[in-house]
């Protein structure tokens, strides 16, 4: 679907007030928490609130609904907050400034003004500015009551970056129809991965008490346009299947569904064993197949909206439909015939490999999954990381995006930075998330991208989706730093409109939760978006991957080796020895290059033609080989390893000039972390090295610092309480 005559950020571009007509700020104001997100509706500057004093005087419109009611009190709420005085009421529009809002069922004054709303689907939304009753109005009108919520935060988002609201025309809707959070959190409290943090759902004190930041966060996820949320995670328990959690699920799913958001679980295959009391959980008996298909209409008793379930089966010990010989889409369309007559989906994840395969981690989905192609239900999507091995500060695209036409697939980002830095480095991912989504795969010839496959267009697919490893927890900041924030943000934007630019996202955001001060918003952005190639150049440079410590996976550990699996620790991908390093996935090696199409292939597969970002990913390379800025791949490794402790370096200075601009309470949290980082990068960064250097026993480059400690010491380094571990 298009979306629509002019974008946000073009009118942005447009339209941002000039920086003489932006009043400069009196001085850092007080203190923030940073508990409102981006929402926090601060009052406007002068200037721009006189542009606009005539503007929003009144919200007209049918109010009846709890959706419609619930847009109306948002705009209510921010306008109050930024023009200073609260908007009246009213049915219809009946003074200048006025915006009406509703479908052409809650109001006749939008049914009357033909708006077309047929092209914006059940979710999208028109936003105009017109005439009504003779007055001067922004409509704000949609064909669902969802899409009017959407509009009135795309309004909101227009005043909270400066954006002119004269002669309004905007038509947008989403091009994804799932826009999903995946909770890793556990019925216990505890977040898998998690850095911000207890779980946000408070199981123990469910059904009876709602705290309130169910809504704030049903809030913030509708005005990104985020429509649905697994609050289980993945590694599941078969317990929140019962009915006391169903029970609690469904006071959740009450909370979130004025906002457009449908609640999905985890389920645990098992589960027919663990909660039914049957002998086998084998998806082609029969009694198994109708203890899912009760539960199932149990749970929609509970939640007649349930989205349906997601399921990691056959993964990391998790239970699944091969312990019995069956295959994933056995075990996958079982559940979907249960779900099915509810109009219920089913996410299967294409995240598998097994210790006992000896083939190649990075291949073991492509071929467990591309024979399956064709062979699922209808209301099955089968959901792949965006890369082959696991969330890696950067990997090539995984090979499945392109390769099943007949089974829709569906990207899975990580949002929480568990290989990132966790909460407390500064990483913008939409520029990891736009890398992976601008891939091209080939399948159907140049400009097959990625993009295309997710939204559905390379292949006709029916269903479509986007999933985020949610960075959402109970800290009072939701994602355990400000800066994450942004990287939420950054998913729900992208899972509306997969076509946005990092930079666009970042200046949205960053208008919203910092300030609309050019001083402010050039150099976050700036930081921004140099921030995720930093984290990469002091983690794992030139196509590294996998090389953090072990289990808790804080802080570099390139030495891991041994234990219960190989393909767990970080040798098995490195591969360094005497002549060089990286991993051989060329036809030489596991040819994992060989799951590209051959234009693909062939590009990753030369050693000359491979991106040098992705060098070491799919070659193993001497260690005197020039690479491209003609230094030996020695030298350049450790130049890139001391640049990304620069780049941070450089954050933490320019961060330190915006003292005057950004409230003390959150600057100075910003400030820390930014310091803890760059001691991290620097650790990183000597460790590494101090750890390669015993293969490639050559000297440093000229200049460069030697590591600050021995290997030993960084070797024996333990970190037990390291957080997200569970
Ligand atoms: C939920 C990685 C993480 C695990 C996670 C797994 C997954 O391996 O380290 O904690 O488990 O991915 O995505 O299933």
């Amino acid at each position: 679907m298009g979306s629509g005559v002019r974008t946000t950020a073009g009118i942005l571009k447009q339209l941002v007030l000039s920086a003489a007509a932006v009043a400069v700020f009196a001085g850092p104001a007080r203190a923030e928490d940073g508990y409102d997100l981006w929402l926090r509706y601060k009052p406007i500057e002068s200037a721009a609130q006189r542009q606009s004093r005539s503007f929003a005087t009144q919200i007209a419109g049918q109010t009846e609904t709890p959706t419609l009611r619930a847009a109306a009190a948002e705009l209510s709420r921010g306008l109050a907050g930024m023009l200073g005085t609260a908007p009246t009421v009213s049915g219809s529009v009946t003074s200048d400034g006025a915006v009406l809002l509703g479908t052409p069922t809650s109001s006749s004054e939008i049914a009357a003004l033909k708006l077309g709303l047929d092209r914006v689907g059940d979710e999208g939304y028109v936003l105009r500015s017109t005439t009504v009753n003779g007055r001067r109005a922004t409509v704000v009108a949609a064909r669902s009551d969802v899409g009017v919520l959407y509009g009135a935060f795309h309004l909101l988002r227009l005043f909270q970056t400066r954006a002119s609201l004269d002669n309004l025309d905007v038509v947008e809707s989403p091009r994804v129809q799932f826009r999903i959070l995946n909770h890793w959190d556990n019925l216990d409290g505890t977040v898998e991965r998690g850095y911000s943090g207890a779980s946000l759902w408070d199981w123990h004190k469910l059904p009876d008490y709602l705290d309130p930041r169910y809504t704030d966060y049903a809030r913030a996820n509708a005005s990104l346009g985020i429509n649905a949320t697994v609050l289980t995670n993945v590694n599941a328990n078969a317990t929140a299947l019962t009915a006391p959690y169903l029970d609690k699920a469904a006071a959740l799913a009450g909370v979130l569904r004025p906002y457009g958001i449908r609640v999905f679980l985890t389920a645990r295959f098992s589960a027919p064993i663990e909660i039914g009391g049957l002998k086998t959980a084998d998806p082609l008996d029969p009694a198994v197949a109708a203890w899912w298909k009760t539960k199932v209409a149990e749970i929609y008793r509970h939640i007649p909206d349930f989205g349906g379930f997601l399921v990691k089966a056959n993964s990391e010990g998790q239970p699944g439909p091969q312990d019995y010989g069956r295959s994933h889409a056995d075990g996958a369309n079982m559940l979907a015939d249960a779900l099915a007559p509810h109009r219920g989906v089913v996410m299967w994840r294409a995240f598998v490999y097994s210790h006992e395969e000896p083939d190649d981690r990075a291949k073991q989905a492509y071929s467990e999954f591309v024979p399956l192609d064709g062979k699922f239900r209808d209301n099955v999507l089968l959901q792949v990381k965006n890369g082959a091995i696991d969330f890696q500060p950067r990997e090539p695209f995984h090979p499945l995006f392109g390769a099943m036409p007949k089974t829709p697939l569906m990207m899975e980002f990580q949002i929480t930075k568990e290989y990132l830095g966790f909460a407390t480095h500064l990483v913008y991912l939409a520029p990891m998330y736009r890398e992976t989504l601008d891939a091209d795969t080939w399948r159907k010839g140049k400009g097959s991208t990625v993009e295309k496959v997710v939204d559905g267009s390379l292949h006709g697919y029916r269903r479509t989706g986007i999933a985020g490893v949610a960075n959402i927890g109970a800290d009072r900041n939701w994602s355990g730093s400000h800066f994450d924030q942004a990287n939420w943000y950054a998913f729900g934007r992208l899972a509306w409109n997969p076509s946005l630019s990092s930079e666009a996202i970042a200046e949205e955001w960053t208008r919203m939760t910092f300030s609309n001060e050019p001083a402010v918003v050039e150099p976050v952005v700036q930081m921004m978006l140099r921030s995720r190639e930093a984290a990469v150049d002091y983690m794992t440079p030139l196509g590294l991957h996998h090389l953090m410590g072990r289990g808790h996976h804080y802080g570099p550990g390139p030495w891991v080796e041994g234990g219960p699996r190989a393909d767990w620790t970080s040798v098995y991908y490195h591969r360094a020895d005497a002549r060089g390093i990286g991993f051989d996935r060329t036809a030489t090696g596991s040819n994992a290059i060989a799951q590209y199409a051959p234009e693909v292939a062939a590009e990753f597969g030369d050693l000359k033609r491979c991106p040098e970002k992705f060098l070491l990913w799919f070659h193993h390379v001497p260690w005197d080989y020039r690479v491209q800025s003609r230094r030996t791949l020695w030298d350049e490794l450790v130049v890139t390893y001391t640049r990304g402790v620069q780049s941070v370096g450089d954050m933490r200075k320019t961060w330190s000039t915006l003292t005057p601009y950004v409230d003390s309470g959150r600057h100075a949290q910003v400030a820390a972390f930014l310091t803890i980082q760059e001691k991290e990068a620097q650790w990183w960064r000597d460790a590494s090295i101090a750890y390669f250097k015993t293969f490639s026993k050559r000297p440093l480059p000229k200049g460069f610092a030697e590591p600050a400690h021995s290997l030993d010491y960084y070797k024996a380094l333990e970190f037990p309480h390291a957080p997200g571990h569970h």
